[in-house]
């Protein structure tokens, strides 16, 4: 199985695609980013959803940095708790798992791992770039070890959807975004619009699903209530969405993505309206060289097919 680390703000979704990736890959540590709700609510989301899927124990969970490279004093990046609810699991509050976080820092697990791995490690970004960059800016020998990044991050010349320019894990941190792209590592980006397109779970979905009756059918039924009705009244979109766990089909199967292209990205960190905004230089206008591998198209029947076997292989 592929190593993996997985970089993660985790709520919402970020729960079913920790769930995806502990199925299909050998994932050596989770990493935690400041992002979508508070951190340590953040934390105990990702220790919690390592419980559900019966790894308790067997998958350290290390805390990274708490806001973006830029913030400055206590003034909080923008959380979302009305995306995913108060504790970003569907307002469920779970109990504690029982698993605590490591003492390691997030950035020297992921160098160290790397390091341990040469060419092995693929890195599953899920929430803002802020660990990875820092990773990156600490310890730079570790870019020719990385094997590559996938980025659940940016928007293919596409509505956003924190701003109408800017995708939230790239509009949280758009210098950490910047690092990353411009790495040299290899990667490929699956943009809020792929999630859109081909992701979106509507009420059939969801009924097939709860109809598999397994502890992960319950689970995913539990942390996507809050966020159904939220996509309804301001993305209106008829059904949940799942950028992070479509990022980790893609990941797990390349096959499903049937339609990419390498092209320039790059991310506006000033604007007035549009910090965050990926450019995608899609005829080559910069005159720069193809840095991203950007998805274009899923096949939707197929990830659907990948999200099942997940959830009901958690019983
Ligand atoms: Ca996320």
């Amino acid at each position: 199985m592929r190593r993996v680390i997985i970089d993660t703000d985790t709520a919402g979704d970020d729960t079913i695609a920790i769930l995806t990736a502990l199925h299909y890959f050998q994932v050596e540590g989770i990493t935690i980013t400041g992002g979508n709700v508070q951190f340590d609510q953040q934390v105990e989301n990702a220790l919690y959803t390592v419980e559900v899927a019966g790894k308790g124990e067997q998958v350290p969970v290390y805390k990274g940095h708490e806001g973006p490279l830029l913030q400055i004093g206590e003034k909080q990046h923008r959380t979302v708790e009305d995306v995913h609810g108060s504790d970003g699991m569907g307002g469920a509050n779970f109990a504690p798992a029982i698993q605590r976080p490591e003492a390691k820092h997030a950035i020297d697990f992921i160098i160290e791992t790397v390091h341990n791995h040469p060419g092995e490690i693929t890195l599953l970004a899920i929430a803002p770039l802020t660990n990875i960059a820092m990773a990156l800016k600490k310890d730079p020998t570790i870019k020719s070890k990385i094997r590559d990044i996938f980025i659940m991050g940016g928007t293919n010349n596409s509505l956003g959807n924190i701003t109408p320019a800017a995708e939230y894990n790239f509009y949280v941190d758009p210098e950490a975004a910047r690092i990353v792209l411009n790495s040299g590592i290899e990667m490929t980006m699956v943009g809020w619009e792929m999630c859109t397109k081909f992701s979106i779970m509507d009420d059939d979905d969801h009924e097939e699903i709860v109809n598999l009756n397994t502890k992960g059918s319950e689970f995913f039924a539990t942390i996507n209530r809050v966020v159904k009705q939220f996509n309804k009244d301001v993305h209106k979109l008829n059904g949940t969405t799942h950028p992070d766990t479509l990022l980790m089909a893609v990941a797990a199967d390349e096959s499903i993505m049937i339609e990419s292209h390498k092209f320039y990205v790059d991310i506006e960190t000033k604007g007035e309206f549009t910090r965050g905004y990926s450019v995608v230089d899609i005829n080559g206008r910069l005159g720069n060289q193809p840095n991203v591998r950007v998805c274009q198209a899923i096949n939707r029947d197929v990830y659907k097919e990948m999200l099942i076997d997940v959830l009901k292989a958690i019983n």
